[in-house]
């Protein structure tokens, strides 16, 4: 499992579109968004390098948690 920082997530709309972008690369991805921490959790066999290229190119940075 994947755990992401992705502090510029403040709300459902947001949420909606990390997750989109996750399942962009990774069509089957299990994503678990934590607002409140602006954390996701993501089940996936891809590698974490493009799910993290795919977030910051949606416009949300992010880092390893
Ligand atoms: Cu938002």
């Amino acid at each position: 499992m994947l755990k992401l920082n992705v502090p510029d997530m403040t709300c459902g709309h947001c949420a909606g579109t990390v997750t989109k972008a996750i399942q962009s690369v990774d069509s089957k991805a299990s994503v678990t968004v934590d607002l409140p921490s602006r954390t996701v959790s993501i089940v996936t066999d891809a590698d974490a390098a493009p799910i993290s290229r795919a977030l910051e190119t949606a416009g949300y940075p992010n880092e390893a948690a």
